[in-house]
């Protein structure tokens, strides 16, 4: 949701304001279709390996959900998280994101020039909450382009082919690209392995044991998932948008102590009335 508002000779009360934010607010909420109902998201998602979660709590957390109850989740309603996807060229991201937003499944390998990007929309505990999934290119001579949109990430996800090795050894520079362009301590970081689908279980169990170990080197969450059979895949980017939510509702009540919109205003009437994206 983006709002120009111009300096005026006269700015606008902020009576005023409220009531055009308000209806901004009440418009946006009319133009847009309702959420679908698969991405109702009423219960915290729980992690796929214990030794190499997040967090392994059973449910949100306390001040989340009440917060979300009694609607004060300031801005958090309005933002949309932006989330990046990188790894080696053809582990499979665009067929990742392509088998959770569509539901579709390609078996011919075309690579992704630059990028690529698409919204979901989930409603976690009541509260409308948006994902931005970029997805990047993997190979070489497209790495250049890609990287320019790496910038402003909130989750980083980054993919490796079950049954190639080398694509997993790859994982750390992966995270080092990404990381050069967002705040190391404010990102949060997925290892996904893909194509479970084509490794037995004696080769998955061998290179998962791997996979967690960096997992939790780089502190980062361990998923496998295959998106020709859709095994995790639903979980997976439901639980990344969990997380995604109770961390800006955490972060969004230790700012402000809980701010209705009124006081956002206010603070915007404070500062320079320019192009302001809420
Ligand atoms: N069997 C199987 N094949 C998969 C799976 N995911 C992707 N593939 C295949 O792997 C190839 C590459 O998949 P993409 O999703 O295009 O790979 P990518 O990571 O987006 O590649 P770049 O865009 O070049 O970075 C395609 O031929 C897919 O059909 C999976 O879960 N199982
Ligand atoms: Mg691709």
């Amino acid at each position: 949701l983006y709002i120009s508002l111009h300096k005026t000779e006269k700015s606008p009360s902020a009576e005023h304001l409220h009531c055009s934010l308000m209806s901004v607010r009440v418009s946006a909420m009319s133009v847009l279709p309702p959420v679908r109902r698969d991405r109702v998201i009423a219960q915290l998602p729980q992690y796929f390996r214990k030794e190499a979660a997040q967090h392994t709590k059973e449910d949100f957390n306390n001040k989340v959900k009440t917060a979300c109850q009694e609607q004060r989740t300031g801005t958090v309603g309005f933002k949309i998280s932006k989330v990046i996807v990188v790894g080696d060229l053809a582990v499979g991201k665009t067929c990742l994101i392509n088998r959770f937003c569509k539901d579709a499944f390609d078996k011919n390998y075309k690579a992704t020039i630059g990028v690529d990007f698409e919204m979901e929309r989930f409603e976690v505990l009541g509260v409308p909450f948006s994902l931005q999934l970029w997805d990047t290119a993997g190979q070489e001579r497209f790495k250049c382009i890609a990287s320019t949109y790496y910038r402003g990430a909130q989750v980083v996800i980054i993919a490796f082919d079950v049954t190639d090795v080398a694509s997993l050894g790859h994982v750390r520079q992966w995270l080092e690209d990404a990381l050069k362009e967002n705040d190391p301590t404010a990102v949060q970081l997925f290892l996904v392995g893909t194509k479970k689908d084509l490794s037995s279980p004696a080769q998955y169990s061998q290179i998962e044991q791997d996979a967690i170990k960096i997992a939790q080197e780089i502190s980062a969450e361990y998923w496998a998932v295959s998106s020709l059979t859709g095994e995790n895949v639903k979980e997976f980017f439901f639980r990344v948008a969990s997380l995604a939510f109770e961390t800006n509702v955490l972060a969004e009540l230790e700012k402000s102590g809980s701010r209705q919109i009124g006081d956002v205003v206010s603070e915007y009437l404070n500062k320079p009335l320019c192009n302001h994206t809420i």
